[in-house]
């Protein structure tokens, strides 16, 4: 723990002495990256710090209720500045930040890791990565602690938003006591959790759910490994209107199926990648390995990681229906 507290400190000494800081949520965000972003922005700021917030990809619209969120750059332009300080959140790698092209010697300061993903490679100059936090916001909330940086309803709505996500609304195995003990005093705070739900969770168009009855509907299972799997095309998403976070969400609805061991969803990107994400509910899987091992070069794949339950990772080629099942073409 001591260690931990070191860390800590480092950090806040880190973020003092910065005149320049650069926040950045991984590609693809998803709420708890722009949860814990969106958390520092208002601590920068509130420290009177020159901060600039990025993501490789834009969030989707369900997030603008986040405090600073239209802030939020997508223009790798901003790696042209230099900065004192960069916090990357919520991302095992660099590569899943979506910046290690971007990273020079010469622009990026310190480089400080925040993240809660067993996979983490301890990229950053300060690692600060709690395996056993529900969420990277999470621990964002413990550095505010630590710092006795008084939490307001904007910051308390921001790291609400990211345990809310990442705990599956308090459902999966990410929601510890601590998580439950967290959130409850960030509503003590004023969290507003009715507007997360609002906006996070009770947002699903008509394409979306047209989209997942597809998935729904291609549900299938292999009775030798006790997998539970289904796909979505590129077509899909194109047939029914939607763009591609329409799928966010449809692994962990279907990690609530009795009886099988693991669910495995993939999903068609463009540019001839497929996304797969995997859900487990036993114990005695270890789904960042099988990740880590399917999106590594020797298979063909582009990156993979995650946590025990709950991972995903990403290869080349594009979906075939074939003679009556599903197939991985690459061409
Ligand atoms: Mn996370």
């Amino acid at each position: 723990m001591l260690e931990h507290a070191s860390i800590i400190y480092k950090i806040k000494e880190e973020l003092g002495q910065a005149r320049r800081v650069l926040v950045v949520a991984h590609q693809h965000p998803d709420g708890d990256g722009l949860g814990a972003l969106s958390a520092l922005g208002l601590y920068l700021k509130a420290q009177s710090k020159e901060y600039r917030l990025f993501c490789v990809d834009q969030p989707g619209e369900a997030y603008n209720f986040l405090p600073l969120n239209h802030e939020i750059t997508t223009n790798p332009e901003v790696f042209k500045d230099s900065f004192d300080a960069i916090i990357v959140v919520d991302s095992g790698d660099l590569k899943y930040a979506g910046i290690e092209q971007y990273l020079n010697k010469s622009n990026c300061g310190v480089l400080i890791n925040i993240d809660h993903h067993v996979s983490n490679n301890q990229f950053g100059d300060v690692n600060l990565v709690l395996t056993g936090a529900s969420s990277a916001s999470e621990i964002v909330y413990q550095l505010f602690r630590a710092w006795q940086f008084p939490i307001n309803k904007e910051v308390a709505t921001a790291l609400l938003n990211g345990i809310i996500f990442d705990t599956g609304v308090f459902s999966n195995s990410a929601t510890t006591l601590s998580a439950l003990e967290t959130a409850s005093h960030l509503l003590n705070l004023g969290a507003r959790a009715g507007e997360i739900n609002a906006n996070t969770l009770r947002n699903k168009s008509l394409g979306m759910l047209k989209l997942w009855g597809r998935a729904f509907e291609r549900l299938d299972f292999n009775q030798q490994y006790n997998w539970a799997f289904t796909v979505l095309t590129q077509a899909d998403f194109a047939e029914c209107g939607v763009a591609g976070e329409a799928g966010d969400g449809l692994t962990n609805f279907f990690n609530e199926l009795a009886g099988v061991k693991v669910v495995l969803v993939l999903i068609e990107l463009p540019d001839c990648l497929i996304k797969g994400s995997l859900r487990a509910t036993s114990e005695d899987v270890d789904l960042s390995e099988i990740a880590k091992r399917w999106g590594s070069p020797k298979f063909g794949g582009a990156g993979g990681g995650g946590h025990k339950k709950a991972a995903g990772f990403t290869i080349a080629g594009r979906l075939l229906y074939n003679e009556g099942r599903w197939q991985i073409i690459n061409n």
